[in-house]
């Protein structure tokens, strides 16, 4: 296990790319970002950002399985009466593999939910679905990319067109960058993790709230986001290095002014400091939430670590000896092991268990998996720093 501390410790920053760069023209080569060439300096992002949010907007409407042409500006115009007679529905980003398509399945398979796949690879979803026997009926699968902001805004128009009631949002798809030695900025200029774990939720979420209020009178009404255990510092999963920390977000605030920060704190890219920090932004955007909106809105807000769940897709980008040897020991030595069935079935536990309805909860299980109101470290309980993160989020995102 020392190697795989180690080899977390030993990352440096290498080549930066955006995101969609096999989706721009020759002609906008130029803004295939280069660390050194942006570091602390004042970026055209406008221009960067039109050009590359114009290919993601094409691909996304070309996946899309619900109505590919939306209309409608706010919640969809179907008469409340509809709406009523209908299933709940719950969205779930990345529903294509690991914990999302395992609480997918649980939700699906029960019959008492119609769930959104809200997916960025259209047919991986789709064959996701097939096997793991969510019955059609019971699903629609919905092009998102969380990386791209302009992605976000399509989905949720496409999402209005289908004419849904919106119940639960689940906020479920990340990626862990560990081997990463550059930071890669999304076509919007933000480290891509911090992008697609925390920004893209943070747009989705706050366009969705309003669909959710809207949602019939026996409707649960939650938004959850997944926490995670390594973003709490007060456990000792936590405190192994690299420690999240966002500092006084200087980077992030950075993006204000158009500038580009590799993280969130102002310091060197470190990819597992990266996720982790997002993590804290997932939870300190669920207790911000249920500040601001959980008294006015009725909606529950919650966050979770659902526990280890050693096998899925999240370490696909780090070292083999890191895969092989990470089950076993969360299994034997740390005793966190939890299996993508098990974990699925504690997403669901919380989208759909009507005693789960504490808003402004992080939920954890033991391990004779009873659920129980977890504690959070003194960064996710830090109520200012959780109202600047969103202050700033906001701008970001083009809400402010
Ligand atoms: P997976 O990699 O299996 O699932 C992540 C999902 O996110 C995939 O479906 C992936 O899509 C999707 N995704 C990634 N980038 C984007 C994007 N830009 N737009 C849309 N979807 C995207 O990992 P897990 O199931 O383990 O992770 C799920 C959640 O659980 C995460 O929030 C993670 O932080 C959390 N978690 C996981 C733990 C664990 O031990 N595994 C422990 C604690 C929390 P695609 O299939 O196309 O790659
Ligand atoms: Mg951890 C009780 C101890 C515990 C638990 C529950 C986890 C969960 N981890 C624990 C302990 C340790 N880990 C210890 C003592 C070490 C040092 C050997 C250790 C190391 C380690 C690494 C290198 N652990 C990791 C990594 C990762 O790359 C994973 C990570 O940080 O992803 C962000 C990870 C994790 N450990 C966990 C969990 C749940 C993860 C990954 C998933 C996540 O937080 O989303």
């Amino acid at each position: 296990m020392a190697a795989m501390t180690s080899s977390l410790q030993s990352m440096k920053p290498a080549a930066t790319v955006c995101q969609h760069k096999a989706a721009i023209a020759p002609a906008a080569a130029p803004i295939l970002l280069q660390k050194t060439a942006f570091q602390g300096a004042q970026l055209q992002a406008r221009q960067t950002r039109r050009h590359c949010l114009s290919a993601v907007r094409t691909s996304a409407t070309a996946t899309v399985e619900a109505p590919a042409r939306p209309t409608t500006k706010g919640p969809t115009s179907s008469a409340p009466s509809d709406k009523a007679t209908q299933k709940p529905t719950v969205i779930i980003t990345g529903a294509s593999s690991g914990l999302g398509l395992a609480a997918a399945r649980a939700l699906g398979q029960s019959g008492d939910w119609h769930v959104i796949m809200a997916c960025r690879d259209y047919s991986k979803a789709a064959s996701a679905a097939a096997a793991a026997g969510i019955p059609k009926a019971n699903r629609t699968i919905m092009h998102l990319d969380l990386a791209a902001f302009d992605s976000v805004r399509a989905f949720v128009e496409n999402f209005r067109a289908s004419g849904r009631r919106l119940d639960v949002l689940v906020c479920n798809a990340a990626v862990y960058l560990p081997t990463a030695k550059e930071p890669t900025f999304t076509a919007d200029g933000f480290e891509l993790s911090v992008a697609t774990n925390h920004l893209g939720h943070f747009l989705l979420t706050n366009l969705l709230l309003e669909d959710i209020q809207s949602a019939p009178a026996d409707s649960l009404k939650r938004v959850i986001i997944v926490g995670s255990i390594t973003g709490n510092t007060n456990t000792l999963a936590g405190n192994v290095p690299p420690k999240a920390d966002l500092g006084d977000l200087r980077g992030l605030a950075s993006g204000v002014d158009g500038r580009i920060a590799p993280m969130i704190n102002g310091g060197d890219f470190d990819g597992a400091k990266a996720y982790k920090d997002s993590k804290v932004c997932n939870m300190l955007t669920v207790r911000e939430l249920h500040r601001r909106l959980h008294d006015s809105t009725g909606v529950t807000f919650s966050s979770l670590y659902p526990g280890c769940i050693a096998e899925t897709g999240l370490f696909r980008n780090h070292i083999p000896l890191f895969r092989t040897l990470f089950p076993p020991f969360q299994k034997y030595i740390t005793k966190g092991y939890v299996s993508e069935d098990e974990a699925g079935k504690r997403l669901a536990q919380v989208v759909s268990d009507p005693k789960l309805s504490k808003s402004g909860t992080y939920w954890s299980w033991s391990n004779d998996s009873e659920s129980f109101e977890n504690q959070v470290s003194e960064e996710v309980s830090d109520g200012a720093k959780g109202q600047k993160l969103w202050e700033i989020s906001e701008k970001l995102v083009g809400l402010a």
